[in-house]
């Protein structure tokens, strides 16, 4: 058997990830498949809890680098278990990843080559899916109230997600005006094409 394949969703708050990495997941598990979903930011974890003080109570105060830093440890924290997955034949189906990572703190003015560098040697998606929502559907605001789900933030996020459309193994999927099933069953050969093929060693970034 060979080795599991590594694909992430992305895309901005309220794109619609977590139904269709949720659903992806059903699918692949319908497929008699072991498959493993992370979200990140992981909440749960000592570093987790630290960022979602800080998502969630604007009065946690953090540099932004050391806001960002901790994100990226978030990361380093399940990479690991991440790659033993991979090795063991495991699906593992990401909900954000290094790109958000990259996008929300380069949005804030911070140089995106400084945000990248604390990822660099994280494992790297054999596919990518960013969910795209265009400008009309972004500004229509109806988020929740945490730190960051403001309608001209997020737009500056998308334009820093933007410089990544040309990255190895990204596909964008424009959501807007699609129901969650339309959007899945775009979802679902780009999956397929990738669980085709015979994956090497995993990448990293
Ligand atoms: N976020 C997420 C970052 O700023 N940097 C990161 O590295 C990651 C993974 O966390 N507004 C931001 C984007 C979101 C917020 O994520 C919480 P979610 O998917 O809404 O729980
Ligand atoms: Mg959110």
């Amino acid at each position: 058997m060979g080795r599991g394949a590594l694909i992430l969703v992305e895309g901005l708050d309220r794109a619609g990830k977590t139904t269709q990495t949720s659903e992806l997941v059903t699918r692949l598990r319908n497929e008699g498949l072991n498959v493993e979903l992370i979200k990140f930011p992981d909440r749960t974890t000592p570093i987790g809890k630290l960022i979602n003080s800080y998502l969630v109570d604007k009065s946690f105060e953090l540099s932004d680098e050391s806001a960002h830093l901790l994100f990226s440890a978030n990361r380093w924290e399940l990479s690991r278990g991440i790659k033993e997955k991979l090795h063991n034949g495991t699906i593992v189906v990401l909900d954000r990843y290094v790109y958000s990572g990259v996008a929300y703190t380069a949005a804030k003015g911070l140089d995106a080559q400084w945000c990248l560098n604390p990822d660099i040697g994280l494992p790297r998606p054999d596919l990518t899916i960013f969910l795209n929502l265009n400008d009309s559907q972004s500004s229509r605001g109806g988020f929740g109230d945490e730190r960051y789900e403001v309608t001209e933030f997020q737009q500056q996020v998308k334009l820093q997600f933007e410089k990544f459309f040309n990255e190895p193994n990204w596909n964008t999927l424009v959501v807007d005006g699609k129901n969650i099933q339309d959007v899945a069953e775009e979802v679902w050969p780009l999956v397929q094409e990738v669980l085709s093929k015979d994956l090497k060693q995993v990448e990293l970034f």
